[in-house]
């Protein structure tokens, strides 16, 4: 038996059949002999294999693994790879290193100091002391990755490992391994959790990505329901954690510390669950909750329970802790919040079209199942325009690096063919990973890709108004044919000038089950680009 044959007997063992990845040299022993139950998706780039990685994981709830080009390669899909981890999803990244003689003489494409390269953004990183080491690595990274708090790890494994002989008594018994529960929040700070709920008189319930779990939702809609909180969600949310058209709902928190506080005002208790406290973005200074307020939350992140500048954090399952505290406390006789008027229908003058009337016609087009996949700037408009009934409904990069949105649609898609994945990107955002149209297209997965396209990058502008930075350059766009990209890369597209257009398009793309589809429609630019 060969290192190679033990990795994917390892990966076996964890129902991992498929390897993301773009090869070189240094990986070519991994893969000339892939078995035929594995399939090998092939991304152009790397930040496209990580994003598909990342996608399919959290929509199939399995680690995904990814193999990549050494250095060069690791460092085109670091950017992807912040998603990865702050979005805590398990990626077990693996790299093609030179051989052992050759690494030791910095031949071409070594990856030097490799287990350092990743090293911040995975929780753990490692090349093999040994080459008959490579499946015990394996092992480890792929139980490691799904332990909570889930995350990417990295391991590097040199070219000449794979011919290498494994020990089949060790080989025999990682592929029996397996790693059972999750830490679960004590009982004694739960119950206080839910008595300091009880006794509040003005309490708030606030909702994080790590909530987006059928168990989850359900505790936060009891919990929501029987003390009739109002519920937020978290600043800079990577997935949908609560339905958007449940009366308690009132929406976004915006992610600046002061307006935080602003929006928080007049609660005396805040309760997270399933979110960093907070994940703020924006500068706009002041206190982080009013005087007097208090904060409690429950994340089965340790570093993320530390870091934060306020309140006391309970470290376990927060889906379970939603749950169990809903269990714990009475229903309460008083008025529920008020209910949020929604938004009301957007103008639908155009050409160019106001993001507004685009989410609308989405909305209307989409229907439970669908799986919205946001990188746009617009993004903020949606908690009121679309309605999201089901967990795993949404999601977006959750480090705001662009790029993500593209290649996660992909693997989300390939993971979960029931559900259609519409992705709204923007055309600015769609350039980062365009390449995975091809990887959508050969694979005919049949992701509707929608780029709202305004010619700029419109989120900048906004923030040129924000941080005084007038007369920035390059926030311009011109010229991106966005319709001849994607069908330059296979993907069969048409750009909807009008919105009665724009909905015939994306339903027509919607019931195509053959490949993906990309629509452009023209979006009003931000400023002064009246039609
Ligand atoms: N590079 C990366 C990897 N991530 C980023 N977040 C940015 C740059 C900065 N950035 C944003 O945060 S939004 C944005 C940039 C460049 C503009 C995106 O343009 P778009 O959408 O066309 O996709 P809008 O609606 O025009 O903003």
């Amino acid at each position: 038996m060969s290192v190679r044959d033990a990795f994917y007997d390892v990966l076996r063992t964890h129902g991992i059949t498929t390897i993301f990845g773009n090869p070189g040299s240094n990986e070519l022993p991994l893969l000339k002999q892939v078995p035929d139950d594995f399939r090998y998706v092939l991304a152009l780039q790397e930040g496209v294999a990580v994003g598909i990685a990342d996608g399919f994981a959290q929509a199939s709830g399995v680690p995904s693994v990814v193999n990549l080009h050494a250095a060069a390669g690791t460092g085109n899909a670091m950017g992807n790879l912040t998603n990865t981890q702050s979005g805590h999803v398990p990626v077990v990244v693996t790299s093609g290193q030179q051989s052992r003689r050759y690494s030791a003489l910095n031949a071409l494409l070594t990856n030097v100091d490799a287990p350092q390269l990743a090293r911040p953004l995975v929780k753990w990183s490692t090349e093999p002391l040994r080459a008959s080491d490579v499946p015990l690595a394996l092992s480890k990274g792929i139980l490691l990755a799904s332990a909570a708090p889930a995350g990417p790890v990295y391991v590097s494994i040199p070219l000449d490992d794979w011919d290498h002989p494994a020990d089949p008594a060790t080989t025999r018994l990682l592929t029996r391994r397996g790693l059972h529960g999750a830490p679960v929040a004590a009982d004694p700070p739960l119950r206080q959790l839910a008595g300091r709920l009880e006794a509040a008189g003005n309490p708030v319930l606030v909702l994080g990505p790590d909530v987006d779990d059928p168990v989850g939702w359900a505790g936060a809609v009891r919990l929501a329901d029987r003390l009739r909180l109002p519920v937020w969600v978290a600043p800079s949310p990577s997935r949908c954690p609560f339905p958007t058209r449940h009366p308690a709902f009132q929406g976004l928190l915006p992610a600046g510390v002061g307006t935080v506080a602003d929006r928080l005002a007049g609660h005396d208790l805040v309760a997270v669950f399933g979110a960093a406290v907070f994940r703020y973005h924006e500068t706009v200074d002041g206190e982080y909750l009013a005087a007097g307020a208090d904060l409690w939350s429950v994340t089965s992140d340790p570093d993320e329970a530390a870091r934060a500048p306020m309140g006391h954090a309970v470290i376990g399952d927060p889906s379970d802790a939603l749950t169990r505290v809903a269990g714990l406390v009475p229903s309460r006789a008083v008025a529920g919040p008020p209910t949020v008027d929604h938004a009301p229908p957007a103008a639908a003058d155009g050409p160019p079209f106001a993001a507004e009337a685009i989410l609308d016609a989405v909305n209307a087009a989409k229907d439970d199942a669908t799986v919205i996949v946001l990188e746009w700037t617009s993004a903020d408009m949606i908690w009121d325009r679309l309605d999201l009934t089901r967990p795993g409904s949404l999601y977006f990069p959750a480090s705001g690096g662009l790029g993500w949105g593209l290649p996660a649609a992909i693997g989300i898609q390939l993971a979960d063919p029931a559900r259609r994945v519409i992705a709204l990107i923007g055309d600015g955002a769609l350039q980062y990973t365009v390449s995975g149209l091809w990887t959508a297209a050969q694979h005919r997965i049949p992701v509707v890709f929608v780029v709202p396209r305004n010619d700029e990058y419109a989120a900048l502008k906004q923030f040129t108004e924000l941080m005084d930075a007038p007369d920035t350059p390059g926030l311009e766009l011109p010229a991106l044919d966005v319709v001849g990209l994607a069908t330059a890369y296979g993907v069969p597209a048409v750009r909807a000038d009008t919105l009665d257009a724009f909905t015939t398009e994306l339903r027509r793309a919607l019931a195509a089950t053959d490949g993906p589809r990309l629509i452009e429609i023209p979006q009003r630019r931000f400023a002064g680009d009246q039609p």
